[in-house]
C-alpha cells in the first residue's frame, strides 16, 4: 500500500517535471524598456496591441518602471513582432 502511494507521486513528480520543461522550452519571457508612456491609459494601450499579436500569451506593463513584461511562444512570435506591435500602438522601444 505505501509502496504503491509511493510509485503514484513520483509518477505525479515526473509528469509535473515534463510539464515544466516543455512548457520552457516554448514560452519565452521578455521584459522591453518603453518610452512615450505619458498617461495611465498609454500603458493598457501597449498591452493591448501586444496581445493582439499572434503567440503573446501575456503582456503586463508597469507604468513607473517604464517597462513591458512578455511572455509569449517562440514558436509562434518573436521580439520583432513584439516591438513592431508598441510602435504601432504609438510607443517606442527602448534599445
Ligand atoms: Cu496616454
Amino acid at each position: 500500500m505505501a509502496r504503491a502511494m509511493r510509485r503514484a507521486a513520483v509518477a505525479a513528480l515526473f509528469m509535473i517535471l515534463a510539464s515544466c520543461s516543455t512548457a520552457s522550452a516554448k514560452e519565452v519571457n521578455l521584459t522591453l524598456r518603453v518610452s512615450g508612456w505619458h498617461c495611465a491609459m498609454c500603458p493598457g494601450k501597449t498591452e493591448a496591441s501586444v496581445k493582439k499579436v499572434k503567440g503573446v500569451r501575456e503582456a503586463q506593463a508597469d507604468f513607473d518602471k517604464k517597462t513591458l513584461a512578455v511572455t509569449y511562444d517562440d514558436r509562434k512570435t518573436g521580439p520583432k513582432k513584439i516591438e513592431k506591435a508598441v510602435v504601432e500602438a504609438g510607443f517606442q522601444v527602448e534599445k
